[in-house]
């Protein structure tokens, strides 16, 4: 490898001996610079035309010192972590193999939704238009214009000093048809280091582009606050100017001033959402913001299940539950992302475009979620967890884990941390992990499928405390596509969101729409012209409180319970009654033997007139107000029938 880091001043050093080395290496020659910019590690001469064009002008925007293109391999990564302990980005943690711990900037720890843009050059492309006076909260619009500006005004020369790191990534299996390829420019090793995870990242991409050269364009950079101070060395960042843009028409993102999670892996929620959502509407498909899971029953019969929930609100816990019913067999395929269309059979497929868990790790514990517990200890970033003196990592949920007696805990701000004590929590609530997904021990085998996995039930989900009942099934398509249309859940720390506030959250995708959601419904609707095999569609409720504020149903593992009712309806059988709502557990036909737990049913399954005359209420004011003229008169017709099925109540 010809990089090498100079100790002393942090950077990559220019000496002789690496001079000897570039002439012994066939790859790296000396003619290996980009506009008078050398490029340290990878060769150019690997990269595509379109590649190396869309690398030439952001050189030239960015003015990095150095460029690196990145192969993928373990020497390298080795490298960048080196590098990243250098710079006090992370720490080990030697109580694993191969885990590292990221403290971030406290300014620079979840999404920034406000700062989330979406460009187009009309307005109604990218979101409907609010009623006057009303803020629209289904997305930000920005003119390419603006655009330009904004990232005139943040980027130039923006990588004085600093590596270019070229990742090349697939989002999906190398050489699926579903899959996409993308190349982010980042500032970040933490980022390339972290794509890797995430993604199929490094040189077979750049092998995949050279029959096929179309990509996905992200630019990233941690950027410098105006004044030129870096705050916290470790973790550069300016959260003052802090923007995250997309242009789906060149199937472009740009993003500045963040370096955490769905900020800067762009891959993720960028990509694989945003822009992904744009694709898949003009190529017939969905890009989701879904786990899939495959469910085996005790006759072993396999189904595959997709299910959206909003941000925090149990993806992952799902989609690698333990399943406390016994025979049942649950599989992981993904735990954020699904990327579904429709087969020659009529058959909904999908694949998980991701390649590792950026997870939240508060909550995760032997007890709620082993499969995580078992993915997570080798090879893992964390991220703003806090740490334990005899290397390991602590958080909130993780207390039976660790003896208090024997270690002391240093909170994810780097501060000393006493359980019982100290009234902050030691992780920050949405701390995270990044873990290879090939590590769950309950990785579906199917999970690479070039083909996908076959679909048979779509959940929606979120955080109801009140009114909402632990399941329900919609009534055929159209009414499945209103029941996520009208999805709304409790605020969660993946965003900026204060306080417990009942947000409507649609499809758990109001984050991550990339183009108008009324548009967004018409193309959910015509999905029945595309099959006659569609997947039944469920509503589900984990988080449904007492009068007392405790949870009714316990959750994680028992959550299969819920499944195994799901998997017989898909079966025909005849276990579920109507309501004005959809359809429920006929009594008696939910598994509950063997449950340690008194659960009270009639509480659990209640559905409150009034509750319900209210939330239809509200959801008739979110579409007048946030959809307006763009709600397809489907949905609105299936909001009518609802509020006439209450009123029979
Ligand atoms: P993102 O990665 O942000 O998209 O989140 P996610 O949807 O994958 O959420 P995750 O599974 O990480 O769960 C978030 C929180 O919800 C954790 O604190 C879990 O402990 C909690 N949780 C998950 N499933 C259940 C459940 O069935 N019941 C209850 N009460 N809590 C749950
Ligand atoms: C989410 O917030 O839904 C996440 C985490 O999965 S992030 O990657 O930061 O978007
Ligand atoms: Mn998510």
């Amino acid at each position: 490898m010809p990089d090498i880091v100079d100790k002393k001043s942090n950077t990559y050093s220019a000496d002789l001996g690496r001079f000897a080395k570039q002439l012994a290496h066939p790859n790296v020659g000396l003619f290996n610079h980009l506009r008078g910019i050398s490029v340290v590690h990878g060769d150019l001469k690997h990269l595509t035309p379109k590649a190396r064009t869309y690398l030439e002008s952001n050189v030239e925007l960015c003015q990095p010192e150095r460029i690196h293109i990145c192969d993928g391999s373990e020497s390298e990564n080795k490298h960048l972590l080196n590098l990243l302990q250098q710079q006090g980005t992370i720490v080990p943690l030697p109580k694993y193999q191969n885990c590292w711990l990221a403290r971030t900037n406290p300014a620079d720890i979840a999404r920034v939704e406000s700062k989330t843009f979406i460009c187009t050059e009309r307005r109604g492309d990218t979101i409907p238009t609010p009623k006057d006076g009303i803020k629209g909260t289904l997305g930000h619009w920005m003119s390419p214009a603006d655009m330009d500006k904004a990232v005139k005004e943040r980027f130039t020369g923006c990588m004085r000093g600093r590596t270019m790191y070229v990742v090349p990534f697939s989002m999906g299996p190398i050489g699926s048809p579903l899959s996409k390829i993308g190349i982010e420019l980042t500032d970040s090793p933490y980022v390339v280091s972290s794509m890797r995870v995430m993604t199929r990242m490094g040189k077979a991409v750049l092998d995949e582009l050279t029959t096929y050269d179309q990509f996905v364009k992200c630019l990233h950079s941690v950027g410098t606050p105006a004044n030129g101070t870096i705050e916290m060395p470790s973790w550069p960042c300016d959260p003052e100017r802090t923007i995250i843009l997309h242009k789906p028409q060149e199937n472009e993102i740009v993003s500045y001033g963040s370096g955490y999670g769905g900020n800067s892996l762009l891959g993720k929620k960028c990509f694989a959402l945003r822009i992904g959502s744009t694709i898949a509407k003009r190529e017939g498909w969905l890009a989701e913001h879904m786990l899939i899971l495959g469910i085996t029953n005790p006759k072993g019969e396999k189904k595959y299940i997709a299910a959206a929930f909003p941000s925090a609100c149990g993806k992952t816990n799902l989609a690698m539950m333990n399943p406390s019913l016994p025979g049942y067999k649950i599989e992981c395929v993904g735990d954020d992302i699904a990327w579904m269309r429709f087969d020659e059979n009529g058959q909904l497929r999908a694949i998980n475009p991701e390649n590792g868990f950026f997870g939240v790790a508060p909550g995760t514990s032997n007890a709620s979620n082993p499969n995580a517990m078992k993915t997570i200890f080798k090879n893992t970033i964390f991220t703003n967890v806090a740490s334990t003196s005899d290397g390991g990592v602590f958080w909130e949920g993780m207390e039976k884990e660790i003896n208090f007696d024997n270690v002391k805990i240093t909170d994810w701000l780097g501060r000393p941390w006493v359980k019982g004590e100290t009234k902050t929590p030691a992780a920050h609530p949405n701390s995270r992990f990044c873990s290879p997904a090939e590590q769950c021990p309950i990785i579906d085998p199917a999970w690479e499928a070039s083909e996908g996995v076959p679909i048979s039930a779509i959940l929606f989900g979120g955080r109801r405390p009140a009114g909402v009942p632990l399941v329900y099934e919609a009534k055929n398509w159209r009414h499945g596509v209103f029941v996520g249309s009208a999805m709304r859940s409790e605020a969660t720390a993946a965003a900026e969101h204060k306080g417990k506030v009942i947000m409507h959250d649609p499809f758990a995708m109001r984050p991550f729409f990339g183009y108008n959601f009324g548009q967004y419904l018409s193309h959910w609707l015509s999905m029945e012209q595309r099959s006659d095999k569609l997947p039944k569609i469920f509503h589900v409720n984990w988080f449904r409180k007492s009068s007392e504020g405790k949870f009714l149903w316990p959750g994680f593992g028992e959550n299969s319970r819920v499944l195994d009712w799901i998997l017989r309806r898909i079966d025909g059988e005849e276990c579920a009654k109507e309501t004005p709502i959809g359809l429920i557990p006929k009594p008696n036909t939910l598994n509950l033997e063997g449950m340690d737990e008194d659960v009270n049913m009639d509480e659990l399954f209640d559905i409150p007139k009034a509750f319900w005359e209210e939330e239809a209420q509200s959801i008739d004011k979110y579409f007048k107000e946030q959809v307006g003229e763009d709600l397809p008169a489907a949905i609105d017709a299936e909001l009518k029938n609802l509020k006439n099925r209450i009123d029979n109540m």
